[in-house]
């Protein structure tokens, strides 16, 4: 009932959201209905970075040893990669000021970036120097949030409760599924990251993320992030209202993840550690 695909029939819908059930939201060996209540985890911080304080952090990943940034605002958007360890700025693109930068995406050499009201996405090739941008760009119909990929499609989010599945060649829509939370639809979902099978995304104007089975939309797990703990009572107080958690990146390598968030002075590894 929540996944819509061009080829599904209802019962196979009906067949891949019961095992999506029972194979993710079992307590005491028993399997539990579909939208049972998910899991909910908390952070434990393995090691600190720094981050870029007028970074407005719309789109994360990591790459060794470097993070790809994407940062949005009208006349501050930009495309950057970063080193980890040190915070300096190893290479650029300064968008036009037309254009807010959203999610962000890396397959291969080649770098994705969403606008949010625009349309399009930028394609961009690494080279020694810098960014260099494709005069295509991949056009869309509904804003642009978040992007990742599991490696067979583009998984896009919009800032509705709908994910959409994305061909890798030309953006054309595979499928879609909306995601719901305990049996209701959750939107405002917002800079996403795929790890090992489940989407997670981040939850605009939350302390939250929401780990998504993509094959039925259901929220198996709800990491809760305490901002206080993280970055002290200081940081935190003097942090704007629109400057919140954003930005989760998994470094497949080292199995690793990291958060940061919009105008944060700080990136963290983290692990998410589900609460008894
Ligand atoms: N989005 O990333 C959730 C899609 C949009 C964030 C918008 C934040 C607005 C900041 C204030 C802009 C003032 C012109
Ligand atoms: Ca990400």
């Amino acid at each position: 009932p929540h996944r819509t695909t061009k080829t599904s029939t209802p019962s196979l819908v009906l067949y891949f959201t019961l095992v999506a059930a029972c194979s993710t939201n079992q307590q005491d060996g028993n399997p539990v209905a579909a939208d049972a209540s998910p899991v909910s985890y908390s952070v434990e911080v393995m090691a600190e970075y720094p981050h870029d304080p007028e970074a407005f952090t719309q789109g994360l990943l990591v790459e060794d040893g470097f993070f790809y940034e994407s940062t949005g605002l009208y006349g501050q958007s930009s495309l950057r990669k970063v080193e980890l360890s040190t915070g300096d700025v190893a290479k650029t693109y300064s968008l036009e000021s037309n254009y807010f930068a959203e999610g962000l995406v890396k397959w291969n050499d080649t770098l994705i970036q969403l606008t949010w009201k625009s349309g399009v996405a930028f394609v961009y090739e690494e080279t020694d120097s810098g960014f260099d941008r494709s005069d295509k760009v991949f056009q869309y119909d509904h804003e642009g949030w978040g992007i990742t990929t599991d490696g067979k499609q583009w998984i896009l989010s919009d800032g509705t409760s709908t994910l959409r599945f994305l061909e890798l060649s030309d953006f054309s829509l595979i499928s879609s599924v909306e995601v719901t939370l305990e049996g209701q639809a959750l939107d405002q979902l917002n800079e996403l990251e795929y790890i090992d099978g489940a989407v997670y995304a981040n939850v605009w104007l939350t302390n939250q993320i929401v780990i998504i089975d993509p094959s039925s939309g259901i929220v198996t797990g709800l990491v809760t992030v305490d901002l206080e703990s993280l970055l002290g009572s200081e940081v935190v107080s003097a942090l704007g209202s629109d400057d919140v958690l954003n930005g989760i990146a998994y470094d497949s390598d080292q199995d690793r993840i990291l958060i940061t968030g919009k105008r944060w002075p700080k990136i963290f590894e983290v692990q998410f550690v589900a609460n008894d």
